[in-house]
């Protein structure tokens, strides 16, 4: 790896301006078919398309809450395709992008966000463990999950998701460090996305983020991330250092989330508008369609089909959460403990005698 630790500034890891013009990075080429490339654009286009209506649903009453991940598409999409199957991805609550690379059907999500299910998949079918709110807690699981793949010998990393907030976390500190000395096979991937709820980023740090790892001992980049191929390629790096023997890379994408923290917030309250105009002019899909269109590597037909299948994905999404059963009331004391335990038992009975008292 080129990058070094000495805390040394390599500059933003970009392949992709946002004008849609290729530009070359000594360290980090990546070679895409027109197929490949294609095949992202549709990811960014559906992932989307999967968020807007969550939000959608969430406003008619149809979700608790929904976590948007507008703007973070490219960070998720080409982190997510860096993967292989036998990587394992930790993700906060916000990486419906990486869910759909990890093949977790989106209705999943919404069983979450609904409240029906209370994880809503099987980490272990899709090698993408269930979504963590209490913030940073999953990086310690994860480099947990890492230095038993070291000890397993098997070729295999790691790979967990935060944010720029999280980065002030206790447990996202001690991660870095048994991640250091154990020189464990993950890749630690931070979504810069500049707010922390409403908390600017100069409140979690005076230096760039990337800059962190340093005084680890690990290397840390920075990349675009609205920039799906710089994305795709430092992440395939990264993993590939990590598979190898060389240990953790800190990567942050420097990206923007461009709608709310989740749903019950409002950011017109914190942030200016400039700001976010300033970012939509880094749109992460826009990009790739300009390439694709500039290089002739797709026609209007192709985009067309593209976004039929979007409105088509979110019919089917729409329609397949409304009809999504909900769960018996006693459901919930099924899954505390794999054995059967008395507390409980107790509080099962409780909680029967309870619901008996209401009228059929
Ligand atoms: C340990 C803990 N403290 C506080 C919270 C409340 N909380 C939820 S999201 C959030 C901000 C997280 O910001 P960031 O890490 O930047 O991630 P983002 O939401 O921007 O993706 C906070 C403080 C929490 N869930 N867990
Ligand atoms: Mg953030």
């Amino acid at each position: 790896m080129t990058i070094d630790a000495s805390g040394s500034s390599p500059e933003l890891v970009q392949l992709l301006t946002p004008e849609g013009e290729r530009v070359e990075h000594p360290d980090y080429d990546i070679d895409l078919t027109p197929e490949e490339i294609r095949s992202l654009y549709r990811d960014l286009v559906l992932v989307r398309r999967i968020d807007l209506e969550a939000v959608a649903l969430q406003r008619q009453g149809e979700l608790g809450i929904w976590a948007s991940l507008l703007g973070q598409e490219a960070a998720q999409i080409g982190s997510g395709r860096a993967l292989t199957d036998a990587d394992m991805a930790f993700p906060t609550y916000r990486e419906h992008g990486v869910a759909w690379c990890r093949d977790v059907d989106p209705v999943k999500l919404l069983g979450l966000f609904r409240g029906v299910n209370h994880g809503g998949w099987d980490p272990k079918e899709h090698n993408f463990h269930l979504y963590t709110i209490v913030i940073g807690s999953q990086t310690l699981h994860a480099v947990g999950y890492a230095m038993g793949i070291q000890r397993d010998d098997a070729s295999a990393a790691t790979i967990v998701y935060f944010g720029d907030g999280a980065t002030s976390q206790g447990d996202v500190n001690e991660s870095f460090i048994w991640a250091s000395v154990f020189n464990a096979p993950i890749v630690f991937f931070c979504q810069n996305n500049q707010w922390a709820i409403s908390e600017p980023l100069e409140k979690q740090t005076r230096i760039p983020l990337y800059r962190r790892a340093s005084g680890f001992g690990f290397p840390g980049v920075r990349v675009d991330g609205n920039d799906v191929f710089a994305c795709l390629a430092v992440t395939r790096k990264a993993l590939e250092a990590a598979r190898t023997g060389q240990g953790p890379t800190l990567i942050e994408a420097f990206t923007y989330r461009m709608g709310a923290h989740t749903t019950t917030d409002d950011p017109t309250r914190y942030r200016v508008a400039s700001e976010l105009e300033a970012w939509k002019l880094k749109d992460p899909i826009e990009r790739v369609k300009a390439y694709l269109f500039k290089n002739q590597q797709a026609d209007q037909a192709f985009f067309d089909s593209v976004d039929a299948e979007a409105d088509q994905l979110g019919a089917d999404l729409r329609r397949r959460c409304l009809a999504m059963p909900d769960p018996e009331p006693l459901d919930i004391f099924d899954h505390v403990y794999r054995e059967p335990h008395a507390l409980i038992d107790r509080e099962r009975a409780q909680f029967a005698a309870y619901l008996e008292g209401f009228e059929k």
